[in-house]
């Protein structure tokens, strides 16, 4: 929908690797309005509760400790079909696969260092938002809306 959010999060490799500025710029280009945005250290029991569907993957416990390994920043976008769109930005989960002009087929090779989370479902960038941020996200109205959507 027009109004639709997602939950974006440049990993701890995306902002060792100075990628943060680049990743949020895309979202804004493309048209996409910032309703939220931090840097923060997250726990591995926070991790845990993020990534709960994959408990049980082989690859979980190190996901954790990557994610875990430095700051991440999270950050909430909103606009027109935002969760299905934000993916497509990302690319593949597993970068090999991402296509080039896709974050990840630009600026990663290997799954466990793709540089970015976006929500898969509207569902669960719901669940997202409100682990992330709890506090509440901003509303506002974006000057340039009516020249994005009609
Ligand atoms: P996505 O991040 O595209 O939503 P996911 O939710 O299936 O993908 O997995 C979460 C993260 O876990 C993914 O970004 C990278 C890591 N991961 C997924 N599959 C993996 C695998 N086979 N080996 C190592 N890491 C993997
Ligand atoms: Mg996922």
């Amino acid at each position: 929908s027009f109004n639709e959010r997602t939950y974006i999060m440049v990993k701890p490799d995306g902002v060792q690797r100075g990628l943060v500025g680049k990743i949020i710029a895309r979202f804004e280009e493309r048209g996409f309005k910032l309703i939220a945005l931090k840097l923060v250290q997250a726990t591995e029991e926070h991790l845990e509760k993020h990534y709960a569907d994959l408990k049980g993957k082989p690859f979980f416990p190190g996901l954790v400790k990557y994610m875990a390994s430095g700051p991440v920043v999270g950050m909430v976008w909103q606009g027109l079909d935002a969760v299905k769109t934000g993916r497509a930005m990302l690319g593949a989960t597993n970068p090999l696969a991402s296509v080039p002009g896709t974050i990840r087929g630009d600026y990663a090779l290997s799954v466990g260092r793709n540089i970015c989370h976006g929500s898969d479902a509207v569902e669960s960038a719901e669940k997202e938002i409100a682990l992330w941020f709890p506090e509440g996200v901003a509303q506002y109205t974006q000057a340039q809306e009516s020249w994005i959507f009609s």
